[in-house]
Order: C-alpha cells, then sequence, then structure tokens
C-alpha cells in the first residue's frame, strides 16, 4: 500500500505521542505516557520517504526525499518541482538525502545545508558516507554548493548514516553520524567518523574547543563516541545542550543528553542484543561509559524529535515529542 509520506510520517509522530517530562539538569529522565487524540491532516500526499524538513520563513516547507530529492511545499499544500543543483547522492538501503535545516542567518544569506549519503570516487566507488552541504536557496534553484564535511571512512554499506543536524546555540554545528553497521567496533576508537557525533563551525572548520583537538591521532571534529545510529537530535531549550536518539539493535534504543568528549558505549555496553537473540559486548555499564538518559527495551526505532516549545498545549511545554519508525500506538 502506497502512503502519502507526509501524512505517514505526521502520523508516527502523533500516534507514537511519547511525552517526556525532564528536569534541566536531570541525567535520568522520567516518562509518563499520555493517552491524546490528535486528528491528522494530510498536507501533501504522493512524495517518497521523507527524511527531513524545515520551515521556511514564510510558512512553506523544504522536504528531503530520501530518493534523492529536495522540493518545496507550499503553504497551501502544494508539492513544488525538485529543487535543482543537489550533488551526487546514493540512494539504496538507509541511504539517500537525508536531514535538511535552515542556516542561523537564513533570512540574510538564503544558506540551507543539507545531509546526504555521499559515493565514493575510484576505488572507494562502491562505498559511501555521509556528508554536509551548504547551498544558497534561490527559487527553486540550490546555488554555490558546498561541502562541509565528509564522513570517514567511506564503507562499502547502506545502512546507519545517522545525519540529524542541530545548530548549537554558539552558531556550530552538530552531525550525528551512525557506524555504518559493518564497522560498529569503530564506534570506539578516535580515528574514524563512525558511530560519533561531530561538532563544526557553519564553514566545516573545526572549533577550537572541541574535545579531542589536542588528542594525537583523533579527528578533531570529533564531539562525542560510542554511538550505533542517531535519527534523533535537538537542543534542550532549558539547559541548551544536545541531546540524541539513537537506536539500538534488539532492544536498548536510547535517548542520550550529549557532551562532548564523553564516550556513550556502544558496543562495549547496551542494553540491547543481537538480533535473533545473542549477546553484544561486555554487558551494560562500564567505568568511563555513559549510562543511556533513558532506554527501551523492546526497541520503539526512535526517529527524530523535538522539545515541544510552542504556545497551544501549555503541559508539554519543554516535553519531548518523538517519533518511532514502528510503534503505530502510545508506548508505557
Ligand atoms: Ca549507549
Amino acid at each position: 500500500m502506497k502512503l502519502s509520506t507526509l501524512s505517514l510520517a505526521l502520523c508516527l509522530v502523533a500516534s507514537s505521542l511519547g511525552i517526556f517530562t525532564q528536569a534541566a539538569s536531570a541525567t535520568t529522565i522520567s516518562v509518563k505516557t499520555e493517552v491524546v487524540n490528535i486528528r491528522v491532516n494530510t498536507i501533501a500526499e504522493g512524495l517518497e520517504n521523507i527524511w527531513g524538513m524545515a520551515f521556511l520563513p514564510d510558512g512553506s516547507i523544504l522536504v528531503t526525499e530520501r530518493t534523492g530529492r529536495m522540493r518545496i511545499i507550499s503553504t497551501t499544500g502544494k508539492v513544488g518541482e525538485p529543487l535543482t543543483g543537489l550533488p551526487p547522492i546514493v540512494a539504496k538501503g538507509q541511504g539517500g538525502l537525508l536531514d535538511v535545516v535552515l542556516a542561523p542567518d537564513f533570512a540574510s544569506s538564503q544558506k540551507i545545508y543539507f545531509s546526504y549519503t555521499e559515493p565514493g570516487e575510484g576505488d572507494l566507488s562502491d562505498s559511501n558516507s555521509t556528508a554536509v552541504s551548504f547551498a544558497t536557496l534561490n527559487g527553486n534553484k540550490l546555488e554555490n554548493l558546498t561541502r562541509v564535511f565528509s564522513q570517514q571512512p567511506k564503507i562499502n554499506s547502506n545502512h546507519h548514516f545517522g545525519s540529524r543536524l542541530v545548530w548549537a546555540p554558539d552558531g556550530t554545528l552538530f552531525i550525528t553520524l551512525g557506524d555504518r553497521y559493518s564497522e560498529k567496533d569503530s564506534a570506539q576508537t578516535l580515528d574514524n567518523h563512525l558511530g560519533k557525533v561531530v561538532r563544526i563551525h557553519a564553514d566545516g572548520s573545526v572549533p577550537k574547543d572541541n574535545p579531542f583537538v589536542n588528542t594525537t591521532g583523533a579527528l578533531p571534529e570529533i564531539w562525542s563516541i560510542g554511538h550505533r545510529n542517531m535519527q534523533g537530535a535537538a537542543i534542550n531549550p532549558n539547559s541548551k545542550v544536545l541531546w540524541t536518539g539513537e537506536h539500538g539493535p534488539q532492544g536498548g534504543d536510547e535517548l542520550n543528553i550529549d557532551q562532548g568528549g564523553k564516550n556513550y558505549g556502544w558496543p562495549v555496553i547496551t542494553y540491547g542484543e543481537n538480533y535473533g537473540g545473542g549477546k553484544i559486548g561486555e554487558g551494560t555499564h562500564k567505568v568511563g561509559m555513559e549510562q543511556p538518559s533513558y532506554k527501551w527495551i523492546p526497541s520503539i526505532a526512535t526517529a527524530g524529535f523535538i522539545f515541544y516549545t510552542g504556545d497551544k498545549f501549555p503541559q508539554w511545554q519543554n516535553n519531548i515529542l518523538l517519533a518511532s519508525l514502528k510503534e503505530k500506538h502510545s508506548y508505557a
């Protein structure tokens, strides 16, 4: 059955509504489950695998289709033609055109930033990795395309691209990066971008206060390590710090308060197990590795989330609304 991806995305947010309450400084999260009735209005139809979206100042929406297209949906739901000017994109498996965000200075610069699966070149033409570029939006055209980040190394895998983009209050950009599934042990070492959060300036340069800039052999973009695949990330409006949501394997999806220089454990510690059963790593705790702030067993397949800061539902203020890729009802 072919579903409208946009209405599906909204359905997932709405029907998998988890309402989280947490204090700004807490390292664990209390969760309450509410039954809420939400009327879902389909805004637009016929789109394929929407992965990211960003609201433009006039209320229209930039959307990415994972298959490699970006479009603008007007405030009346009119679906625009695909934008021109995207870079080469590998649309296979979980890869393709992924997140999109406006630059903090979009009003003056017209810049947008987006993440995608970038093909390798030459001997690496069968391989790929997550990359981030910006471009200026001019009508239906993307111009002045500039790549600011390319995950290293490239891997022959169609899995675990991570790829959520979040601006920090200081104007730096966080990028979540998956372990590519076949390279999970690399999430523990500093010589690669697999299973990491990285932090860069808007022009792609490395902030001097990144945690590993003075560590020999470490890639200086790295912010935190020991991650599996993070498809959700947001800045907590109270504490102003990064939170990330992470897919576990079979069980053990996580929410983490994602601090610079910390090790979030994968694949040494996890609350999940191999698909079909079987232990992964050493257990659930280890000195020097962070516990998740919240975990789901069984997995809900945690995806995008936001901290709610609107004025329509005061009881949800600063709570997280989180999309699940598998649950169709509220979870306990
Ligand atoms: Ca973890």
